[in-house]
């Protein structure tokens, strides 16, 4: 898992080593597959274990099967299922998941989603986040812009602001400043309320209590 996690990040981020049991604490990172960013966690290996540290690590494991948008269950390539594993399938089946064979290069058998994180050999795995996201089986529980038009938009607002930036390092009268101000604002009003304009501000009150 944490090779895995350190192929994705393209960085050696958590340790790894052949011992059984070196993951504890949670290790997270960000990265970003064509569209999608996604913030990934590393887990302790979750199975029976008398190490109290190593206790803590799996119920945070547990935990963090809950409230993840997506399980990437690691398996073993190399070896039979064990019972651990069984139970791992039990745990996860009505999760969005995706079941991953890693150590393809010591595979004892052909499987339909295998990589090699130790070779950095993860393109199968990122190809099948891809396609669930297309698919729409990936859920987010953070607000996401989620067609061309928003998109376009969030861009737009983004072009003026930067314009606005410009213009006020460059010493321009604030009234020009404005005008770019009003342009980034109408269309993150747009994002919101889609072709009619509206009052961000009362859409912000609205939902969210703001200096009280
Ligand atoms: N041959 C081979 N070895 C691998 C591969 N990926 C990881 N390993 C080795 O497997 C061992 C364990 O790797 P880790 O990434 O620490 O495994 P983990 O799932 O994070 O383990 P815990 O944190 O202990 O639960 C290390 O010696 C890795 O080099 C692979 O694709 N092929
Ligand atoms: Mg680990």
């Amino acid at each position: 898992k944490s090779s895995l996690l350190n192929a994705l990040l393209n960085e050696d981020k958590a340790i790894v080593t052949p011992i059984a049991g070196t993951t504890r604490d949670l290790v997270e990172g960000w990265v970003r597959l064509k569209n999608i960013p996604l913030h990934l966690i590393d887990t302790a290996g979750i199975h029976q274990s008398d190490d109290i540290v190593e206790r803590i690590g799996i119920d945070r494991s547990i935990q963090s099967i809950d409230s993840a948008d997506l399980i990437i269950l690691v398996l073993d390539a190399s070896m039979l299922h064990d019972e651990r594993d069984e139970q791992l399938l039990v745990l996860t089946q009505n999760k969005p998941r995706i079941i991953v064979y890693n150590k393809s290069d010591l595979a004892i058998k052909e499987y339909p989603l295998q990589i090699s994180a130790l070779n950095k050999d993860i393109q199968p795995l990122i190809q099948e986040i891809e396609a669930m996201f297309a698919k729409h089986l990936l859920a987010t529980k953070q607000p996401l812009l989620h067609n061309e038009r928003q998109i376009g938009l969030f861009r737009l607002a983004q072009n003026h602001m930067e314009n606005a930036k410009q213009a006020i390092e460059a010493g321009y009268e604030v009234d020009i400043i404005t005008i770019d101000l009003q342009q980034a604002y109408d269309a993150l009003t747009g994002i919101v309320h889609g072709s009619q304009k509206a009052s961000l501000i009362d859409e912000i009150f609205e939902k969210f209590c703001l200096g009280k």
